[in-house]
């Protein structure tokens, strides 16, 4: 349904789609290359162990074996350990101990996927166990196991410190508080578990001494550089390719061993080496998310008037710290806990602990930390409302910032750019009917026992998306700009190149949409290039939902660039002051017209021409028409969104059915319409399943819980209801066409809003809270010795 093109922005099809539904989409694990060779890794079966020793003489004894390599191996060449994206150091394969269930102790190279899996089995390793740090709440006990010993002088598992907000202020404010409330809540490990694995595919020449890398990245020029870094390898004989892309959910954000081990395993044979992780691999040892145990306080009036809230986090970060999050920032912008609401003082404290589990902390379709943080600050004014007995969208409505307020400086120093925080809620109300949601709830009370419990649940957020400002935000001191190189041919087609990587939000229509949309072209003649470092200009990747707040913007201002140039070239062929012309785009194309007389100048392409073509250009005016820029933001972007969900739970079974889920979101300005639709859709699903099934469990030995589909529940089209979604528009005043980022937006909005619709349905039985995931058995056991209904 295309239905406001021929040009820009609007609703259109995805362009990739020509090619996905016709099953021509190209990923990692569909390369073939000549005398290419696969790689399998061989995991540890247990979570904490030293390593007495490993023979790996049977399996290099295989006949289609080509090398089989240990840690041993790497330490001699110095690339046992590598840096992660927050500055912490991870084993590429263990070389002293084994540090959680699934680490990497060593790979075997060999002609085909079989024969390398085969040959694991032919390995020989001998553990001598070492007591597991499971619980994190005894991590930092005096007798716990030290887990990092590697590092010198580390006496306990202190992963890191981290505050914001003033203690003293908040201190005073509860001290005097009519109310307070307090809870922990816990939001457990998740997966963000994309459709596709990790993998990679490593080529390295040795003619030309350059490694080419196709490998399942969110950000090939970041990973490019930390491996330049690492390996020695001078950054230019380096080419990463990130190519079609399965789903990333901040999974591929972090550099993976697997990675490198194709590397090794490349230069070593001489020849390309392929490594795809099995769905297990990806489940038990890559990057995980959330886990954090969070002692929330909310202090009030008794009219109802928010005051501060405060909150403790004890995180668990793993065994490695494999959070990507910007260096100033480790507990990432979790900052923003004081939610969508002017209050008086806020303060956090963090404490981040190592545990015998797989590394990660990665922002699962989170602005680092921002879906925990709007958990945390909507659970508390959801029981904040259940204590002063009032409706929870009157209380929100009480406390929101207001519109005239923005931008609005927060206690904890993020500065909210713009929102209008009332009209959404109002307009969610509407398209709910949450009057007669109310009234239908109370009838069914009434109506008692045997009825579904229904629930009505309501969630407002506000997230902080597009990092940087590059004075604030770096990687590994990578500043976290990003880049945009448009040409313009002869004939008015363009090619933009862009940083940024799309894994399915459909970067290869927006961007063109934005180029289209600035120089009067159809998107259909504005190609985008991604995901190859050597085609595209630097820039620190997709994540945090930073493409169309700060590439977007980048390709906006290269377009707006490029324009300039075509006006001072149409000057030149209509004999006037650049001044005297008029853009527009109304008769269905770009041109340039003598002020007052349309009709009278010339089309895009036509100055396309000329700025190619024979002919005098103006003084000072060089041939061609292209423009590059690498776009630093100044703030951040601030979408937010008005959600309700409506819950029936069956009183026997515990079983929690979403009946209707009504998302009002405000991203600005929207590119595309349908793409943003889609990325609500997804994220819901997202937040569905996070609230109702998803959880990484361990055993007390650390044996992870959640190794495949069938102990990971992820919703389906079955457990979601039709979305209902409602849109209202507050232009990003930074951001040149004013758009915000949306991509994680209904995944950090929609938790709390089931499981406040949960707790509302259960508020006869007098629950009060129950943590995620709300399956069945955590329902059924809330409601357990608790006061009937009615
Ligand atoms: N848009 C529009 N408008 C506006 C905004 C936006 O249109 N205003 C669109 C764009 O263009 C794109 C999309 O939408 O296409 C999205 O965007 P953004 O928001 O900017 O974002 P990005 O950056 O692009 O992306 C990222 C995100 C993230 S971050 C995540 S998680 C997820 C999401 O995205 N992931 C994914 N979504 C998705 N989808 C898909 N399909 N797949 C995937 O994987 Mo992280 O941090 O990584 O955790």
């Amino acid at each position: 349904m295309t239905t406001t093109t021929p040009m820009g922005h609007g609703r259109m099809l995805r362009k990739e789609d020509r090619r996905f539904v016709r099953g021509r989409g190209r990923y990692v694990d569909d390369l073939q290359l000549p005398g290419m060779l696969h790689l399998a890794v061989l995991r540890s079966p247990v979570a904490h162990a030293r390593i007495v020793s490993i023979d790996t003489l049977a399996a290099e004894a295989h006949p289609k074996v080509k090398a089989v390599v240990t840690g041993a191996m790497l330490a001699e060449r110095g690339l046992a350990w590598m840096p992660t994206l927050s500055g912490d150091r991870q084993a590429v394969l263990a070389t002293d101990k084994v540090r959680f269930q699934g680490q990497e102790v060593a790979f075997v190279v060999a002609e085909d996927r079989y024969s390398a899996r085969d040959a694991l089995e032919l390995i020989d390793v001998e553990y001598d166990l070492l007591e597991p740090v499971v619980d994190v709440r005894r991590a930092l006990d005096p007798d716990a196991a030290l887990i990092r010993d590697d590092v010198p002088g580390k006496t306990d598992n202190h992963c890191f410190d981290w505050e914001t907000g003033d203690a003293a202020a908040a201190e005073a404010v509860f001290a005097r508080a009519e109310v307070v409330v307090r809870q922990e809540l816990v939001f457990p490990r998740v997966h963000p578990a994309p459709m596709e694995t990790c993998g990679a595919v490593a080529d390295y020449d040795r003619i030309e001494e350059k490694l080419t890398l196709w490998s399942t990245t969110q950000a090939p020029h970041a990973h490019r550089t930390l491996l330049s870094m690492f390996a020695g390898i001078p950054e230019h004989r380096i080419r990463v390719v990130s190519p079609d892309i399965g789903g990333g959910f901040g999974n591929k954000v972090p550099v993976y061993p697997g990675y490198v081990h194709a590397i090794v395993g490349s230069i070593m044979t001489g020849r390309p080496v392929k490594w795809t992780e099995d769905r297990t691999e990806n489940l038990v040892a890559s990057g995980f998310a959330r886990d954090y145990v969070m002692q929330g306080e909310i202090a009030a009036t008794r009219e109802g008037r928010i005051l501060a809230v405060r909150s403790h986090v004890l995180a668990d970060h793993g065994a490695f710290n494999g959070t990507a999050a910007p260096r100033k920032f480790p507990g990432g912008f979790f900052g923003v806990f004081t939610g969508s609401y002017d209050i008086e003082a806020a303060y956090c404290s963090m404490t981040a602990v190592h545990t015998n589990k797989a590394p990660g902390g990665v922002a699962y379709a989170c602005s680092f930390r921002i879906a925990e943080a709007v958990y945390l600050v909507e659970r508390l004014v959801d029981m904040l409302a259940a204590e002063l007995d009032r409706d929870p969208v009157s209380l929100r409505m009480q406390n929101f910032i207001r519109p005239d307020q923005f931008p609005y400086t927060s206690r904890t120093g993020w500065v909210y750019d713009s929102g209008d925080y009332p009209r959404a809620m109002e307009l969610a109300l509407q398209i709910a009917g949450y009057d007669e949601l109310r009234a239908e709830q109370a009838e069914r009370r009434a109506r008692g026992a045997g009825e579904p419990l229904m629930g009505i649940g309501v969630s407002f957020f506000t997230e902080a998306v597009g990092a940087g400002p590059r004075k604030d935000m770096d990687m590994l001191g990578l500043g976290m700009a990003d880049g945009c190189e448009l040409r313009v041919h002869p004939t008015g087609s363009a090619v933009v190149r862009i940083s940024v990587q799309t894994q399915g939000q459909g970067h290869e229509t927006t961007f063109a949409q934005l180029i289209a949309e600035e120089l009067g072209l159809h998107p259909d003649d504005v190609d985008v290039v991604h995901g190859d470092t050597d085609s595209t200009p630097y820039g620190l990747g997709t994540y945090g939902s930073r493409s169309t707040p700060v590439s977007g913007a980048a390709a906006v201002l290269a377009a707006r660039r490029v324009r300039d140039k075509a006006q001072l070239i149409a000057a030149g062929m209509l004999e006037v002051a650049p001044d005297d012309l008029e853009w527009s785009t109304a008769q269905g194309g770009g041109r340039f017209d003598v002020r007052g007389v349309p009709g009278s100048g010339v089309t895009i392409q036509e100055v396309a021409m000329r700025a190619h073509g024979a002919g005098d250009l103006p003084d000072g005016v060089e041939g061609g028409l292209d423009a590059q820029i690498s776009y630093n933001p100044d703030n951040l972007t601030y979408p937010f969104g008005a959600y309700i969900c409506v819950v029936d739970i069956d009183p026997g079974t515990a079983v929690v059915t979403v009946r209707r889920f009504i998302a009002v979101d405000d991203c600005g300005t929207r590119i595309n319409e349908m793409i943003v639709e889609g990325q609500i859709h997804g994220g819901l699903t997202d937040g569905i399943g996070m609230a109702l099934m998803e959880f990484i469990g361990f055993d007390e030995h650390g044996n992870c819980l959640g190794g495949s589909l069938m102990d990971y529940l992820i919703p389906t089209a079955l457990e979601v209801p039709d979305w209902e979604t409602g849109t209202t528009v507050t232009p990003a005043p930074d951001h040149p066409i004013g758009a915000k980022g949306v991509g994680e937006s209904a995944t950090v909005g929609s938790p709390p809003a089931v499981v406040n619709a949960v707790i509302d349905a259960l508020a006869p039985y007098g629950v009060r809270h129950a943590d995620m995931p709300l399956t069945p058995s955590r329902v059924w056991e809330a409601m357990q010795g608790r006061a009937a209904p009615p």
